[in-house]
């Protein structure tokens, strides 16, 4: 990076992962499920032992802290924490919070996410989040949890990119009917559901733990309009992404994930362009999505605190994973310079994990050996990781 990056005071500095795509053996939620069924072409192998982070967390938390981040957003499972519908187990919240005590110990700042996908299978099989109760379901479920977050954690996501989840829904409605571009329709009893269960769940969160910072986590596309598309677009990004923008306007803060963007022409969204550098997951390569990601985000939220919950790459070749941060950091800078209020960033994701339906796509700092779950840190998450420690993001040696 051409110019120094100070860290603001108090800016969170960290890595993200998720209950599901690191434990493993996450053998009683709706994914785990989805993965020994029939959807073969969407899912080519199911999330297994994953990194073994269930019985390693110490092992991620020593490296994290030893590179020198300051921060760690990790999730726990409600289909641990609740296996059956209104009964808790004791162990799974105290696994939890033994995390929450070990992050602390070792000066990494826990953020904890309530929701990153997955579901019990019983909450699923009674009709997931359209279901009539589902919100009130949900916030017994971040009542039973509050031991975890009660103490030491300064901010909680409810729900992960519930934008992601609604479209998920969509998709299985639609008989699995992709477009050729752009995110199929949202399901729309799933996304005011989502709303709603947010809503309750930050009333829960603010109730029992009156020091945490209560917020979710919205997936950007940065959806940009050509010459004469700009209604076309506004309509099309609406149902995807302001909606859930909109319903974090009295939040204690909101998360921005980004990746790349999403080009709108009158018809539509477009594939990216032909010639565009393209990461393993099929995105286009555009760091600069991030800074117009938190632009977009504090204009419909305004007020209200933004913190880059997820931002990366998925790459085999660390150098694209260098220069797609540097690039991402720059832009955020600017944005940060232009008066966007930004309290922290945190890189998707700590590890190589389970991408939802494949290993393939590898977004980690640290390279996870699939046999042997032997962890090694790449030279992009020495970087990034000493950032923290001299609260500055400087250019690569
Ligand atoms: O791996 C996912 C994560 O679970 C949610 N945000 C996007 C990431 C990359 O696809």
């Amino acid at each position: 990076m051409p110019n120094a990056f100070p860290l603001p005071e108090g800016f969170l500095w960290g890595a993200s992962t998720a209950a599901h795509q690191t434990e493993g053996g996450n053998t009683n939620s709706d994914w785990w499920a989805l993965e020994h069924g029939a959807l073969g072409e969407y899912v080519k192998e199911p999330s297994g032992d994953a990194c073994d982070s269930y019985h390693r967390w110490r092992e991620d938390m020593d490296l994290l802290a030893g590179l020198g981040f300051t921060d760690y957003r990790f999730s726990v499972e409600w289909a641990r924490i609740e296996p059956a519908p209104g009964e808790f187990s004791r162990a799974a919240i105290a696994h939890y919070r033994r995390m929450v005590d070990g992050a602390l110990e070792r000066g990494l700042r826990p953020m904890v996410t309530l929701h990153h996908f997955t579901c019990p299978l019983w909450f699923s099989r009674r009709g997931g989040w359209a279901a009539a109760d589902s919100g009130e379901l949900f916030a017994r479920y971040v009542e039973a949890a509050a031991p975890i977050f009660a103490a030491g954690v300064d901010h909680v996501c409810t729900i992960n990119e519930p934008n992601m989840v609604a479209i998920m829904a969509g998709i299985r409605e639609s008989g699995f009917d992709l477009p050729a571009a752009g995110l199929p329709e949202p399901d729309a009893r799933t996304a005011e559901a989502l709303v709603r269960a947010h809503g309750l769940a930050v009333s829960a969160v603010r109730a029992l733990a009156p020091g945490v910072r209560a917020g979710w986590s919205v997936a950007s596309q940065v959806y940009q309009a050509l010459p004469g598309a700009e209604e076309v677009t506004a309509a099309y990004r609406r149902p995807r992404e302001d909606v859930y923008l909109e319903a974090a306007r009295g939040d204690d803060w909101l998360g921005v994930q980004s990746y790349t963007r999403t080009r709108v022409g009158p018809d539509g969204p477009l594939p990216a362009p032909e010639m565009a550098e393209r990461t393993l997951t099929g995105w286009e390569f555009y760091p600069e999505a991030l800074g117009h990601a938190v632009r977009h985000a504090a204009a419909t939220a305004p007020g209200v605190p933004i913190i880059v919950t997820e931002n990366g790459i998925a790459t085999a070749d660390d150098e694209r994973r260098l220069a797609y941060t540097t690039g991402a950091l720059a832009a955020l800078r600017e944005a940060m310079a232009d008066g966007v209020d930004v309290r922290g960033y945190f890189h998707w994701s700590a590890l190589d994990n389970y991408e939802w339906g494949s290993y393939g796509p590898t977004f980690g700092l640290i390279a996870v050996d699939r046999a042997t779950f032997a962890r090694t840190p790449k030279p992009s998450a020495a970087w990034l990781g000493a950032a923290g420690r001299t609260r500055e993001v400087t250019g690569r040696s």
